[in-house]
């Protein structure tokens, strides 16, 4: 995982030296256009294996029976202002592989927010998967994701991405640097409704447990 450089403040770290009148500079920060990376300052890095993933799939005989170091999904962020701090954004990227536990399709943790009332907007990039919302009565229903979709996660909905397709899926996502994530109340109930694979197609279906 690469090193944020923020400042102790939460001030940005972005070009602040830069900011003389009349100046025009270089952005700091990139998102390639070409292989969806994004480059630059406070770019941090986060990779899940299936290891990290354990109670996530129903199917615990298929689970076991992976590699426990197979790389599930991978998360890059820019972020400009310490986490936690209020009035700033977080943008970053999700990148899910293709495949299958079960008949079920690979899929991050899914969290709310700390902050439950934040909301945040994904756009699909590459690829084609589902994402998974839940609100806080327990229900469960999904949104299409394919390129140029464009989903906004009110607050107080928690938000799972699965991927679909064959190739890699790719989202973007933009969120308050103050959000935070909730892994607990998914890692207890989970959601309400698993994604599986019927008849060759992604259908929703309501949780046994
Ligand atoms: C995303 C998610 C990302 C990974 O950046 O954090 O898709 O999913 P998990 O955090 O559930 O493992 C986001 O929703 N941020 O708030
Ligand atoms: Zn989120």
């Amino acid at each position: 995982m690469k090193k944020i450089t923020v400042r102790e403040n939460g001030s940005s770290t972005i070009s602040e030296n830069m900011r003389n009148h009349l100046n025009v500079i270089k952005p700091d920060v990139v998102f390639n256009l070409g292989d969806y990376r994004i480059e630059g300052k406070a770019v941090m890095e986060r990779t899940r294996k299936l290891k990290d993933l354990r109670g996530v799939f129903q199917d615990k005989t298929a689970f076991g029976s992976e590699d426990p170091e197979r790389v599930v999904y991978s998360v890059q962020s820019c972020r400009p202002v310490s986490e936690g701090k209020e009035g700033g954004l977080f943008f970053g990227t999700s990148a899910i592989m293709p495949g299958k536990i079960g008949d079920e399709y690979l899929m991050t943790k899914g969290h709310f927010h700390q902050k439950s009332d934040r909301a945040e907007f994904y756009w699909g990039v590459q690829g084609t998967g589902i994402l998974i919302l839940m609100d806080r009565k327990r229900n469960t229903w999904a949104e299409e994701v394919y390129p140029g979709s464009l989903h906004y996660i009110a607050g107080e909905i928690a938000h799972r991405l699965a991927n679909t397709g064959a190739a890699k899926l790719i989202v973007g996502a933009c969120w308050p640097s103050d959000a935070g994530h909730n892994y607990d109340e998914i890692a207890i109930h989970g959601f309400s409704a698993r994604l599986v694979e019927r008849n060759g197609k992604p259908e929703l279906v309501a949780s046994s447990e």
